[in-house]
């Protein structure tokens, strides 16, 4: 029996667990990425488990999300994440230099190769034939030193591509039409691989556009095969030496499959307030458009950037229209400045902003009150453009340069003949803002930069026998981490996690922090009760670190996301499901609530059942994890399971 090309990976790295059964694997990371945001707090981990270096073939730490620098913060993260590279043998890129998941794609990405990100989308890598994972800081940190990754045995779901794409409908387009019919919700556990003759004519660049909104479609990650194109992305980065041929099998076997054909598709837009709520750019036609941004780790490569330069060529901007385009990286920056290219965007009346995330995660570009914004990222959660009127619509390029001229929405097939971008056969490389870590000999003596705005990683406690305390809070469907922890302008406090606590769950009610520490303060515990799909994008560890700062210990959903609810297992917090959904309507806020004998039903494996005071009810929970995961919890988090183990 064939096999596809995720079991091809996932044999050649498997550290612990069966492919074929058993509930989760331990998996060997070759690469590992941080952002800046994650980054820190990854780091302090690692640094608490007293490894002089790092154990991976490559790990690098990225500067892309906190840019601004509205007072000090930023600036000391930065200075701590260069410093701990330099020491623990990593390269550090320098803000400017670029998005990480553009970036690592141009520079470091290898076909075959693992690597896990502290951030959502690394999936992004997938274009490139990698297996690319996103998970918390503190799964990095394990990595790092040279741990396995766990996570539950896979399905994988074939995503068989056939025609080719006609003029005007982009890369975008095909993971619109993959989030219509999957849906944000249910494909957890899933691996989404790319098959059929249509793949052939995609680039890597087109690829990664599609396995970077992977992420939003809740898998673990995507994946397309490594074939010509990728050698061609890769001579082009003067890393041919890299390719490496990987396909799946001719009769490998998928657990599902769904099938696009490329020919029929036209472009699509995702509407507010969820990348799924997919409608046809057609049918939108002629909504007026305050705001057109182009950038983010979903679409900035230099063929986006040329294109909307080759749209924009001798028109201008609609007067009504603020446009803003950020290149994803450097190199794309420093190409397209080098042919002129940037010079029509200018002259068209576009707003040049950095290489880095900037308005895709609410650092500035808030629209104003109600206005529409189409965007070429891939999310449009509910005030997350940092305006919580504001709609946003997810597009790609091409119908957003057609829509900044317009000043309403169009349909870019009405700009006539397609537009050939000619991709060089050589990138400007320029790896110069990229930090070589200190040779191993004096590494020992490096000092690690600390300004006050670092703390110290948190310290959880064992679990208790039984949990007694109040739903602090409740809560619908989809609730995000961007929800439970706001990013925007409160990104600076990542590394301070007493203060980055006081905003959990602000923008849905600004009380529950206070709320929080109140109860904690007097030894009552904190339940989160949520509908499903709980914790669904960021890959944000703080969405858990805060939540037990402020002494929540258990959340109770219908249903959790992935990295969400091993975040929660890794901080201690236990997450539960109903068995019966329909218990939710059980719970109000500030019920109180008990665990009893929790730890002894987690040690046993019992059933955990909820006893809920305020109604004198009984509620039958699910704990649905691992039994490494078991330990992890009954020990407080996976700092003190580690500490444990050595
Ligand atoms: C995002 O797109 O939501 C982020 C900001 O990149 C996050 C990471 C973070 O919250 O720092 C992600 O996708 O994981
Ligand atoms: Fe940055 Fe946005 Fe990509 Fe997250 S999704 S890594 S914020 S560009």
């Amino acid at each position: 029996m064939g096999k596809n090309l995720v079991e091809k990976i996932l044999e050649k790295h498997l550290m612990d667990g069966n492919l074929k059964s058993g509930d989760e694997i331990g998996v060997k990371i070759d690469q590992t990425l941080t952002q800046d945001a994650t980054g820190t707090m990854a780091y302090l981990q690692f640094e608490s488990m007293g490894v002089p270096r790092v154990k991976t073939a490559l790990s690098v730490s990225y500067v892309d999300h906190n840019t601004l620098q509205q007072g000090f913060e930023n600036a000391d993260d930065h200075r701590y994440l260069q410093s701990f590279s330099y020491k623990y043998g990593l390269l550090y890129s320098k803000a400017g230099n670029g998005i990480c998941h553009q970036v690592n794609l141009e520079r470091y990405g290898k076909p075959g190769w693992t690597l896990l990100g502290s951030d959502s989308h690394t999936p992004t890598g997938g274009g490139l034939g990698m297996l690319a994972i996103g998970a918390g800081g503190l799964d990095i940190a394990v990595a790092m030193a040279g741990g396995a990754f766990y996570m539950p045995r896979p399905k994988t779901l074939q995503v068989k591509l056939t025609g080719k794409l006609q003029p005007w409908v982009s890369a975008k387009d095909i993971i619109l039409k993959v989030l219509e019919i999957l849906t944000t919700k249910g494909n957890v556990g899933y691996i989404l691989e790319y098959t059929g003759e249509g793949v052939d004519s995609l680039t890597v660049p087109q690829r990664a556009t599609i396995t970077n909104m992977g992420a939003e479609v809740g898998v673990t990650t995507s994946i397309f095969p490594s074939d010509e194109q990728t050698r061609l992305f890769l001579k082009a980065q003067g890393r041919e030496e890299d390719w490496i041929q990987l396909s799946a099998d001719s009769d490998a076997i998928y657990d599902k499959t769904i099938e696009i054909d490329l020919n029929r598709l036209e472009p699509l837009i995702a509407k507010p307030h969820s990348p799924d709520n997919i409608d046809t750019v057609a049918n939108l036609k002629g909504t007026k458009v305050h705001q057109v941004l182009v950038g983010s780790c979903t679409n900035s490569s230099y063929y986006d950037l040329m294109l909307v330069a080759s749209v924009l060529k001798g028109k201008k901007v609609h007067p009504d229209v603020s446009f803003g385009v950020a290149p994803g990286s450097r190199q794309v920056f420093q190409m397209i400045a080098a042919n002129g290219a940037l010079g029509d965007i200018i002259l068209s009346g576009a707003r040049i902003l950095e290489s880095a995330c900037g308005f895709c995660i609410g650092a500035g570009q808030a629209p104003g009150h109600n206005e529409v914004s189409l965007r070429t990222n891939n999310r449009n959660f509910e005030g997350r453009s940092g305006t919580k009127t504001a709609q946003v619509h997810l597009v790609s390029p091409e119908v957003a340069v057609a829509s900044a001229i317009a000043g309403v929405i169009a349909d870019p097939r009405d700009l006539g003949e397609a537009i050939n971008v000619e991709i060089p056969e050589t990138f400007r490389i320029d790896d110069s803002m990229v930090i070589e870590p200190a040779d191993i000999s004096f590494a020992n003596s490096v000092e690690i930069l600390r300004g006050p705005n670092i703390g110290l990683p948190p310290q959880t406690d064992p679990l208790q026998n039984s949990i007694s305390g109040v739903a602090t809070i409740k809560l619908g469907d989809k609730i995000t981490t961007d929800h439970i922890m706001p990013a925007g302008a409160r990104l600076k406090f990542r590394s301070n996690i007493p203060k980055y606590s006081e905003y959990v769950f602000e923008g849905v009610d600004s009380q529950f922090s206070t709320r929080s520490s109140e109860n904690r303060d007097k030894g009552v515990a904190n339940f989160i009760i949520a509908g499903s799909s709980y914790g669904q994008g960021s890959s944000r560890e703080h969405a858990a670190i805060c939540p037990m700062y402020l002494g929540v210990k258990a959340v109770i959903v219908k249903s959790f996301e992935r990295i969400h609810k091993a975040n929660l297992i890794n901080f201690g917090i236990v997450p539960l499901t109903f068995v019966n959904e329909d218990d939710y309507n059980k719970i109000e806020q500030s019920d109180e609530l008990i665990l009893e004998n929790i730890e002894i039903n987690i040690k046993e494996k019992k059933d955990i059942t909820l006893f809920n005071k305020t109604k004198n009810i009984s509620i039958e929970l699910n704990l649905d994890i691992s039994d490494r995961q078991r330990e992890i919890l009954l020990v407080g988090g996976t700092l003190n399971y580690m500490k444990k183990q050595q």
